[in-house]
């Protein structure tokens, strides 16, 4: 080593005993041109994970576990519980007869169902019966159980904001003293009262979550197939639609940006990219997804992770319907939100 690197060497030796770190050894990684993320791009095909899921239910109950979840956790953030660098995602399982104990914390949830009917989740006092394809939010703060009284096993899609809100270490939680928190509404009171095109007069929203918590497949759906008629698809996006919240017309969640879309039957995207990593769900139909030079052959209720600022294109083999989730509300908020279109 030359002199001028040793002396250098030595003098980063001495400030570390004073928590000092020179930062023109580290500015470009700190300070990059562009995102450089250490999530990758991965597909969990339903198909393979699907028996996992099932099987958990033979090691652990939905009440010991509290939450019977499977993370899915990015292969390039291995033990972070992390599939991007702000969210995780998970795949919740609940049995018929089960219940997962009421809890608050200040994460927010949202559940995309995956398979099963009719098993429901409560929260801040209001039962939904969930479908596939349904949108639910547990917005934070607000007390939570999930239960299965139907006969059939029921898997959702979990995501939650666990790493931002780790970022500001504002984690907080606390369980209900018993397994059920009191329901005080009838099932569907906030569907009819904030998501039907109307609001009672007067309403002020004290939350920064839509008042809507279980946002139907089946009005989305319908909604999807009506567009096609009007209009033609985006040429980036296909037909892309944003869960709004009624109330200000804003994202349905504070932190976490939700979208669905539909891709008629042979249509393709043009190179797409923006700054916040997206996780994908197919819900209905089968296409393609192709991040950079990667290329993921999507089947329905495949969950695909495409790590921010990576172009990618999208190849509809059927009418091919996509949920996505996403940190781009919270970036919007905070002035780094960006977009290229190719
Ligand atoms: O359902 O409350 O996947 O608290 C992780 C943490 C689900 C839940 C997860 C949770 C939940």
């Amino acid at each position: 080593m030359s002199t001028i690197q040793t002396q250098r060497e030595a003098f980063y030796g001495r400030a570390d005993t004073q928590s000092l770190a020179p930062l023109w050894t580290r500015l470009k990684s700190l300070v990059p041109e562009a995102p450089a993320p250490a999530c990758v791009a991965h597909q969990w095909r339903y198909e393979d994970v699907r028996p996992y899921v099932l099987e958990s239910a033979e090691h652990i109950s939905a009440k010991e576990a509290e939450r019977r979840v499977l993370i899915l956790e990015n292969p390039g953030l291995q033990g972070s519980s992390q599939i991007t660098n702000s969210l995780y995602a998970g795949l919740q399982l609940i049995m018929p007869g089960e219940v997962a104990p009421a809890h608050r914390h200040t994460q927010s949830a949202l559940r995309f169902i995956i398979e099963g009917s009719g098993a429901y989740t409560a929260v801040d006092g209001e039962k939904t019966l969930m479908e596939p394809g349904d949108f639910v939010i547990t917005p934070s703060w607000t007390f939570h159980h999930h239960g299965n009284e139907t006969n059939a096993p029921m898997v959702w899609l979990d995501g939650l904001d666990i790493p931002l809100v780790a970022l500001f270490n504002s984690t907080f939680r606390e369980d209900y003293p018993s397994d059920e928190a009191p329901v005080s509404r009838p099932a569907g009171d906030a569907l009819a009262r904030y998501g039907s095109g109307l609001l009672p007069v007067g309403y002020q929203s004290g939350s920064l979550n839509s008042p809507v918590f279980n946002y139907p497949y089946a009005r989305t759906r319908e909604a999807l197939h009506t567009l096609t008629r009007g209009s033609e698809p985006d040429a980036h996006a296909g037909y892309l639609m944003r869960y709004v919240n009624p109330v200000d017309g804003g994202w349905a969640m504070p932190t976490m940006a939700t979208t669905i879309r539909l891709l008629p039957k042979g249509f393709a995207t043009r190179g797409y990219r923006s700054s916040d990593s997206a996780v994908f769900v197919v819900v209905e139909g089968r296409g393609r997804l192709q991040i950079g030079d990667e290329r993921f052959d999507l089947s329905p209720h495949d969950v695909v992770v495409v790590p921010g600022w990576m172009s990618y294109t999208l190849h509809a083999n059927d009418d091919l319907v996509l949920f996505s989730y996403s940190d781009r509300v919270a970036q919007e908020k905070l002035g780094f939100f960006r977009e290229q279109r190719f």
